[in-house]
């Protein structure tokens, strides 16, 4: 199959019918909601492009794992299978399962981060931060500047800059570990390259430091790059992976992407003494280090989802799809992020309502006119996912105001996604009339999760 031709590398067996509602209807569940896409029922939604976390269709052979489900308190059977697989495809030595990603970065970051540390790393992600400021660290971004521009068409936005690396850890008391991330998420679905890894590690290596990837994404970063970096062409996804993670000492893991589930996780190690630390703070707070807060059939859905995960057929046509989507809507004149990414297109609300402030939330009001639409629904990647800054209460300023159109792999349809950018392009042509929201709740972690709002008017 040559990326002309790609076409999903499977066919349906089982449908699940979705919700057509009328504008109405839309207006009335968005209010309820208090214009926040988050607190919608999924009754309510006809397309659901809010994450591709957990959302996967599962193929029938991992229907077919959950029959074969060890649910032994200890020792499963199935614990083994996803051990072999990860040590496989991912090459950590030591595999601790957790219930999803944040059970990994809790307990990762409870171990490793003492109060007062730095962790640098390419570009935030709000739970993996949250931890890390729980934990009593501080996170400090060192992705390269292009990260940061909607506009720029670096083909590695995920890279980390080496000098802010550098200078991160010179200034530093003490920084124990540096945090990568592939792909980045909050940056747009963005590959770090191989060479910059390699980078990365010799820094960390000079300063006696480890180096910890989020390893969510990774299958994806590693077909971009295959398609960008020179000498990767001829290498399998696979093979590709594998080479990412050697240049790691740990990795957390949310399964419920890449790896096809719709939950779990674990935690990667390659060090016997911290993989102890971590098999015991597994029980305080997951469960027994060979189940850590699943089911023995959840545990063997992942190990066959891990390995259907790094299939090239799979992910090219996966990260296709994304693209196909994404050209649809840059034909129709919506400024979107470039590079598309690998899980999702992500609009540019900045640029799609240049005349809404973003103290007026323009992506959460962007999110909240696509499902009025549509009933499609988004998710809010801007100024309230960054939530406040600790130290002095104001509303942190992200350079990056968008709105994402995640994409669950194998669930929808080259039409459905038509659909979708026909939809954005109506709130696109509407674009002038429309103004912010106001917010009137708001929690205390993790804002964006369960905030409300309410339309300004005039
Ligand atoms: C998303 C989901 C989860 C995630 C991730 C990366 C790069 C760790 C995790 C945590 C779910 C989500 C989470 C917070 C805000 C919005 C959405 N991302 N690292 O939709 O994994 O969810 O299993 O605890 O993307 O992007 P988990």
């Amino acid at each position: 199959m040559t990326n002309d031709d790609w076409f999903e590398p499977y066919k349906i067996k089982a449908v699940e019918r979705i919700p057509i509602t009328t504008r109405e209807q839309r207006l009335a569940a968005l209010e309820d909601a208090g214009w926040n896409t988050f607190l919608l029922r999924s009754d309510q939604v006809t397309i659901d492009l809010l994450t591709d976390s957990g959302t996967s269709a599962m193929s029938d052979r991992q229907w077919a794992g959950l029959m074969i489900g060890d649910e032994a308190y200890a020792g499963s059977r199935n614990f083994y299978h996803l051990e072999e697989v990860v040590r496989r495809y991912y090459g950590y030595p030591h595999v601790i399962p957790t219930h999803q990603g944040r059970g990994a970065e809790h307990i990762l970051s409870e171990m490793l981060i003492e109060g007062g540390d730095t962790i640098p790393g390419n570009m935030y992600f709000t739970t993996t931060r949250l931890h890390q400021e729980l934990a009593g660290g501080t996170f400090v971004d060192v992705v390269i500047d292009e990260a940061h521009d909607p506009q720029s068409l670096h083909p590695f936005k995920g890279n980390v800059d080496i000098e802010k690396l550098e200078k991160v850890i010179e200034r530093a008391e003490r920084v124990p570990y540096v945090s990568i991330a592939g792909t980045v998420n909050m940056a747009g679905g963005q590959p770090i390259s191989m060479a910059n890894l390699r980078t990365v590690r010799e820094v960390a290596d000079k300063h006696s430091i480890m180096v910890v990837l989020d390893a969510t994404r990774a299958v994806e970063n590693a077909y971009f790059v295959k398609e960008r970096e020179p000498g990767y062409e001829g290498k399998s996804v696979a093979e590709i992976l594998l080479e990412m993670c050697a240049l790691t000492d740990a990795c957390t893991m949310s399964a419920k992407k890449d790896s096809l589930v719709n939950i779990g996780g674990w935690i990667g190690l390659r060090d016997d003494d911290l993989a102890a630390q971590a098999r015991n703070l597994c029980v305080v707070y997951e469960g027994l280090h060979t189940y850590g807060g699943l089911a023995g059939r959840d545990l063997e859905a992942i190990a066959i989802g891990v390995e259907e995960s790094v299939d090239d057929d799979h992910v090219r046509a996966r990260i296709l799809q994304v693209r196909e989507l994404g050209e649809r809507l840059q034909a129709l004149g919506v400024p979107i992020v470039g590079p598309i990414g690998g899980h999702a297109v992500f609009l540019d609300a900045k640029r799609f309502y240049p005349h809404i402030p973003q103290e007026e939330f323009p992506a959460q009001r962007l999110a909240g006119e696509i499902y009025l639409d549509s009933g499609t629904r988004t998710m809010e990647r801007g100024i309230v996912s960054a939530g406040r800054d600790p130290e002095t209460g104001e509303h942190r300023h992200p350079a990056l105001e968008l709105v994402r159109l995640t994409i669950p792999r194998r669930v929808y349809t080259s039409r459905h996604l038509a659909a979708v950018a026909g939809s954005v392009g109506r709130v696109h042509e509407r674009r002038e009339g429309t103004r912010g929201l106001e917010m009137v709740f708001e929690p205390t972690y993790l804002r964006f999760f369960q905030a409300r709002f309410r339309p300004l008017q005039g």
